[in-house]
């Protein structure tokens, strides 16, 4: 997508690029920044490269990750009762939107004054604009391609009303509980007083299921975990042999999170631009922490963000929830 803003119109809608972007240089900085720690680590949101987005879409249809199919089951289910907390003609902002699937639920009811989509995956955001410009043509989107790690600012005028912000996928997970409480202050900042958000939460759960989930029979996830190398190899012309690697995810029931890691299968080194980075037999690059809450204590995390928890759904089976929060 080029850096400068883009605008493209339909008849009644209208959809708004704009780019906050995470340069080129950052991503060389945070690589060899992560992989100089005595734990090496790379972070997740750099997963999400035109291949990283389409593998993640795969695991979506996995039989193994409830997630996406908990929380649509859910969403489908309640849909009436979560556009009457969010209130009709709010103006929506999401977070990681992704392919925006199950936006299109929440859009369906909510007629929202407008959309805005922030995503750090250009390709996601492209694709999902065009399909909700197709299926919903009276609808202002204001797509934003940027970080949301990052100050970042959101195209939405106050006169477009009330702001409900929505994170869905439990990508909140993603982010460490530190990490997590700055961002619902920063949303909280950004909805104002009696704003609202709206976020999906994967829930704590036999360790089996989880474990399944984050190691698929097909091998999706980790596809999507090594293609984070073939990232590094192509952009930043590393020379990671792909092969000398292997996904592996586990859940750390003291830390209540997934954690995967791509291991290495020999002593090897490798190198990424001037930097040469060496590692002996078994030592992991942790590559994404998937935090699982109980209700209580995701309420605990927004209650101290500023938030206070009105509402929260469960799909049928008790597995992923839906948090309604107003800023208090
Ligand atoms: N909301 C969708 C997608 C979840 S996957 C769903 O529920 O299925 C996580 C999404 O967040 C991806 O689309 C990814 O590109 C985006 N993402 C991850 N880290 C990000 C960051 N730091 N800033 C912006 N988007 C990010
Ligand atoms: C986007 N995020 C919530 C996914 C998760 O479940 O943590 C990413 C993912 N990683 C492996 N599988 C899916």
């Amino acid at each position: 997508m080029a850096r400068s803003a883009r605008r493209r119109s339909s008849p009644l809608g209208e959809t708004r690029f704009s780019v906050s972007l995470v340069p080129a240089e950052s991503f060389r900085e945070d690589v060899i920044a992560g992989l100089s720690l005595p734990q090496k680590a790379l972070p997740p949101k750099y997963f999400y490269d035109a291949r990283g987005s389409r593998l993640f879409e795969a695991i979506c249809r996995l039989k193994e990750y409830y997630p996406t199919r908990s929380e649509f089951a859910l969403m489908r289910g309640r849909i009436g009762e979560i556009a009457r907390f969010a209130r009709q003609g709010s103006a929506l902002i999401e977070y990681g939107s992704g392919d925006s699937r199950k936006s299109h639920l929440l859009i369906e009811a909510l007629r929202p004054s407008a959309y805005a989509p922030v995503d750090i995956s250009a390709d996601a955001l492209q694709q999902a604009s065009a399909r909700l410009r197709r299926r919903f043509p009276w609808l202002e989107i204001r797509a934003v391609h940027g970080d949301f790690t990052q100050p970042l600012k959101v195209p939405m005028a106050p006169s477009r009303g009330r702001r409900v912000v929505y994170f869905p996928g439990s990508t909140i997970g993603n982010l460490t509980p530190e990490e997590a409480h700055a961002f619902l202050r920063m949303t909280r900042g950004q909805v104002g007083p009696g704003g609202a958000m709206l976020v999906g939460v994967d829930l704590k759960k036999d360790a089996n299921v989880l474990h399944a989930a984050y190691n698929d029979a097909k091998g999706v996830t980790a596809a999507f975990n090594l293609n984070l190398l073939a990232r590094i190899n192509r952009e930043l012309g590393a020379d990671f042999r792909l092969r000398r690697f292997r996904h592996y995810a586990f859940y750390n029931p003291a830390r209540g999170r997934i954690e995967m890691h791509l291991v290495s299968l020999a002593r090897q080194t490798v190198n990424v631009g001037n930097y040469r980075f060496a590692f002996v037999e078994g030592e992991s690059i942790h590559t994404e922490n998937s935090y699982k809450y109980s209700i209580e204590g995701f309420r605990a995390l927004a209650r101290s963000a500023g938030f206070t928890g009105k509402k929260v759904w469960l799909d049928p089976r008790g597995l992923f929830s839906l948090h309604g929060l107003v800023a208090s």
